[in-house]
């Protein structure tokens, strides 16, 4: 399961999934504004400019899968899987009408032939929003849509990496302000919340790590992959929404930095990682 000579991020295979024409009526969302409500036009426009850059990337395949109307927020499929190796752990995700989301990405998981491992105790659930893939260690976000059953059952499928668990408040997930954007360099946004929550992961980890701190916490979740060709690749929110956190971005040396706006998804609480699966296939 472990023990892979890659280098951290080096990704083969991306899933991704079309928006659901339901979105916009009927996405859980935190912030219940109408004045908030999704464009869908401007949302397929940019969901698919996210699946073009990763597309872009030589080496990646992407898979992508039909949207369901029946599940409004099958788009963020992130929240469906965990995979480290060659070793898939299907969620069960906090929400329950978000639950059955995970059939179609276990299809597509089985036909890769993955080891998958379903998260069948019906006192556990995890988001994979809230699982944090160091590649030395896990920390999993105790949040209103993960609990420390599902955190348990992750630290024993991955049992070759040690798995933290960190509280959450503020947000809907860990990875909403907390993301890696390099081997070691952990992505972090600024407020109290965010830095509470990063405090717990430096103090309960033995490995050090640098930071990246971004002034806007939605900025802080990006998309880190290691391309053969490329090397240090960064999908990240735009300039025109974030340019207090774009300056960070472009201070970063040696990176192709690929700017990826959001706005839409964003107003049902979706960011960017949420939007893909990334997997290394033969690892
Ligand atoms: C939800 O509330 O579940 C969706 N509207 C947003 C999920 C975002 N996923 C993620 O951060 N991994």
């Amino acid at each position: 399961m472990a023990g892979s000579a890659a280098p951290y991020a080096r990704y083969n295979v991306a899933i991704v999934r079309d928006l659901a024409d339901s979105l916009a009526d009927q996405a859980l969302r935190m912030n219940k504004d109408q004045e908030q409500r999704v464009d869908m036009e401007k949302a397929r426009q940019e969901h698919k400019i996210y699946i073009d850059s990763l597309r872009s990337i030589q080496g990646l395949e992407v898979v992508e899968l039909p949207g369901d109307s029946s599940l409004p927020d099958c788009v963020f499929v992130e929240d469906t899987a965990v995979v480290c190796g060659d070793t898939a752990l299907l969620s069960r995700p906090g929400a329950t009408s978000r639950r059955a989301e995970v059939n179609s990405v276990k299809q597509t998981l089985e036909r890769l032939k993955f080891n998958i491992v379903e998260m069948k105790d019906e006192t556990a659930t995890l988001d994979g929003g809230d699982v944090l893939f160091t590649g030395k260690e896990f920390f999993v976000g105790l949040s209103s849509r993960t609990n420390q059953r599902g955190a348990q059952i992750l630290a024993d499928v991955f049992k070759d990496y040690a798995v933290s668990t960190v509280n959450v408040t503020g947000t809907l997930h860990l990875k909403t302000f907390c993301t890696m954007a390099g081997p070691d360099l952990i992505a972090i946004g600024s407020s109290v919340d965010a830095e509470k929550t990063l405090e717990q992961m430096l103090s309960l980890s033995d490995h050090s790590y640098s930071t990246l701190v971004l002034p806007d916490d939605e900025a802080a979740n990006c998309v880190y992959l290691n391309s053969p060709e490329k090397g240090h690749i960064l999908l990240h929110r735009t300039a025109k929404e974030f340019p207090e956190s774009a300056k960070i971005f472009k201070s970063l040396v040696n990176y192709t930095l690929i700017p990826v706006s959001n706005t839409e998804l964003a107003k049902v609480d979706g960011s960017l990682t949420c939007c893909s699966i990334l997997l290394n296939k033969g690892a």
